[in-house]
Order: structure tokens, then sequence, then C-alpha cells
């Protein structure tokens, strides 16, 4: 009974195209007004898909903005500051960073290359161009994260908690406790300013992650340079497998159109080997490990739970998906709530997150598990009650974050409503 009515479905669906409108910026669209004032590099594939749902010039002009910021080196940052914001910190100056816009130094993870295919998919005739157009784009960024990202093991890992895109995971931890910040300096956070700070990364972690950048600002943003010594290098789930992902959606793509995808199955190949390293036989799941000291997080987040979305059939992880749904009635949390680091409103130590839940959903219905049909109720559930906000409490539902958010109104349009 909680379940939408068709004139409360329209409504929504209503409801949430205006949401994107909103933040629409002009050839991009910023994740929620306030808060974050940029343009994020996932926060983009996703608003690709709402806008597909009505305006398929309007997605792909997404993702081309996106592309536009990309480095010569291949990465596609994971900030773009189009126009100066003061209400973000930290701002292009605290970066330092010489790309062809104003940019953050480091990526996200690269769901931009599905969401691609997808738009494609939508509209074949009026995509393909796009999509070729994007394409040498593309396999760049997915060669950039295998010459730059990848450990001997062959895991992907990330050089900073923002890289992952969840943020104060508890898969952090440890490389975070090797990091001593004290000359970090003075900094005023804003994000605090704009939502409560129960919710948000403590200021033990904000240190570190300044404190990441100033280090890398230092090495002038070189990747060779960036990689010795490195402190915080983390085989990372997220972006392991949503690579993977993408690297098969853009050879499945590329072959159908026709264009240049030599290497691209050996580099799908490597990266399958590769996913085998994160797979923490202790635990049983699919977990994340610091890459300097081989230290496993044994964390159950709904990032392990992506292995799905990346292709690999995984029906080990049925059962743990079951029991993290049989302890959190509003969709996956972000860490499982009987690990002790749970925290139900902490951002990514516990709260459910509607992109997650999709990549989850439709992953695991593609391998044929029920469970994927019941992520996308509860996540429709859960937006319906609460509305188009970041992020939820999965015990509860309540709404957390920030409001009209991006995301989970594109989320809503193109697979949960
Ligand atoms: C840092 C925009 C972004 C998301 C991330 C989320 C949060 C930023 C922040 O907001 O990160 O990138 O300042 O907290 O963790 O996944 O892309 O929505």
């Amino acid at each position: 009974d909680t379940l939408p009515t068709d004139a409360a479905q329209s409504d929504r669906n209503e409801a949430a195209r205006a949401i994107l409108i909103a933040n629409d910026r002009g050839g991009y669209t910023v994740p929620t007004a306030g808060l974050y004032p940029y343009q994020w590099n996932w926060d983009s594939a996703f608003a690709s898909l709402g806008f597909a749902e009505f305006d398929i010039s309007r997605a792909w002009q997404e993702i081309e903005t996106l592309f536009s910021g990309q480095w010569d080196s291949g990465m596609v940052p994971h900030i773009l500051f189009h126009k100066p914001d003061p209400g973000y910190f930290p701002g292009p100056d605290v970066w330092g960073c010489a790309g062809p816009i104003p940019s953050s130094g480091i990526t996200q993870p690269p769901v931009a290359l599905s969401f691609a295919t997808r738009l494609l998919r939508a509209d074949p005739e009026f995509g393909k161009d796009r999509f070729a157009a994007l394409f040498s784009k593309m396999r760049a960024w997915g060669e950039w994260f295998l010459k730059w990202r990848r450990d001997e093991k062959g895991a992907i890992f990330v050089v900073h908690p923002w890289e992952s895109g969840r943020d104060n995971a508890p898969d952090w931890d440890d490389a975070m406790s090797g990091i001593d910040p004290q000359d970090v300096g003075f900094y005023e956070r804003r994000d605090t300013q704009h939502v409560d700070a129960s919710m948000r990364p403590t200021k033990y972690d904000y240190d570190r992650y300044i404190w990441l950048v100033q280090r890398a600002k230092r090495l002038g943003w070189d990747d060779a340079a960036m990689a010795e010594d490195n402190p915080f290098r983390v085989a990372d789930p997220t972006m392991h497998f949503i690579l993977l992902r993408g690297m098969r959606d853009l050879l499945a793509a590329g072959e159908e159109l026709g264009l240049d995808t030599d290497g691209l199955a050996g580099q799908i190949a490597e990266l399958e080997a590769g996913a085998e390293s994160l797979w923490n036989p202790g635990m049983g799941f699919y977990d994340s490990y610091n890459c300097n000291n081989g230290i496993w997080s044994n964390a159950l987040t709904n990032a392990s739970f992506l292995c799905w979305f990346a292709g690999l059939s995984s029906p080990h992880m049925e059962t743990h998906l079951q029991r993290v749904l049989d302890a959190a009635p509003y969709g996956v949390p972000s860490l499982a709530p009987f690990d002790p680091r749970f925290d139900a409103k902490r951002y990514w130590r516990g709260p459910t997150w509607g992109m997650m839940n999709m990549m989850i959903g439709e992953g695991a219905t593609e391998q044929g598990f029920a469970l994927g049909e019941e992520v996308r109720k509860r996540t429709r559930e859960v937006i319906s009650k609460y509305g188009f906000v970041e992020y939820f409490d999965p015990m509860t539902g309540e709404a957390a974050g920030g409001k009209a958010f991006t995301w989970t109104a594109a989320v809503w349009l193109a697979w949960a409503g």
C-alpha cells in the first residue's frame, strides 16, 4: 500500500524530471544545488540515463560535456569546475590542476562507459555517430586505469577515497590510519554548512582527504610521480567491477558499429582475472584491501555486490545479499548492519543509495537472481515514501543528505519508478 497509484506515479515521474531540469546548468547537471555546485563524473552518467527517458539529445550532451574535461593522459576528472562557486570546498585553487577545464585531479567510477552504450541502445540511429565520436576517448580512459590504477595482482585501486565515490566507507580505514595529516593547515569545510555534520564524514577523514590532495598537487598531478611511495592505494571493487562492465559494453557496442576494438578483449580478460584478487577468502565475499600491506577491509559493502554488474556470476554473493536485505528493510545498505562499524546515517558507512541499488539490482537480474527485482521494489518504496534525496537510512528509510538529488531522480526514471 506504500507503492504509488497511477496518479501518484505520474506525479513522481514529473517531479523527477523537474529535478533534472532544475539541476541543469546548461550542458551539465549538478548533483544538487548548494551542496554540490559542479559537474561530478559518475553523477553525470546517471543524469544522462534520466534525461534519456525524455530528451535523448540532452542525455548525450551530459556525457559529451564530461569528456570535454578529459586530460591528455586519458583520465576523466571526478569534478569539472565549469564556473567558480564558493559554496563547495575544495575548489579549483586547492586542486591546482591543469586540464582543458579546471578540474579535480582524481577520477571516479567509469560508469559513463556503460551508460553511453545504453544511450546508444535507447536510440541507435540518433546515437551511433555520437557514440563513435566518444569511442576512442572512452577507450583511452579505460587504458589509463589499466596503466595507472592496477596493482601487482591485477586489481584496480583508488588513490583517494573520493576517487571511489564512497567517501568514508570502512574500506579506506586502514590506509587512512597510516596518514599523519598534521601539516595540512587551516581549511574551512562547506559541506557541514549545507547538511547536518552527523551525516557527513568526520574531521579525521577530511584532514586526510585534503592531505592527499596537497600531496598530489605538490607532485604536479603527475601520474608517475604520484605512484612513487603512494601511501594510499586501496584495491576497490567499485572501480574494478564498474570498469570491467564498461569495457565489456564498449567491446559489444564497438563491434556492432565496426569501430576499432583491437586489444579490448584482452583487457577484459585481464580484468576478469584481476577480479579474483578481490575475493576475500576468509570472509567469503568480494572486498577491498590495502595494496601497500595486503590488509583486507573485511567489509561487506554495497560495492561487494557490483560483481554481477561486472558480468560475473558469483552465486555465493546472493546469500550475502539475502542476509543484508533481511537485516535492512530499505534496500542495500552501504555497509552490512551486522558489521560493528555500521552507522545508519553516516554517508557510506550504512545508508542505502538508489544509484548503487540500481547497479546491484540490474546486475542481479541479469544473472537470473530474483533478488534483483526485490532490490528494485525496495528502492522504489523508499523513494516513494521519502523523496528524491541523496541517500536513506536503510533501517527506517528516513531521508538523509542533500535534497532534490539528480541521481536519485534519474534512477527513478530509468529503473526504480
Ligand atoms: C566528493 C556528488 C558526490 C558523489 C560521491 C559522494 C560525494 C563528494 C563530497 O558527492 O562526494 O566527491 O564532497 O562528499 O560521496 O559519490 O559523486 O554527489
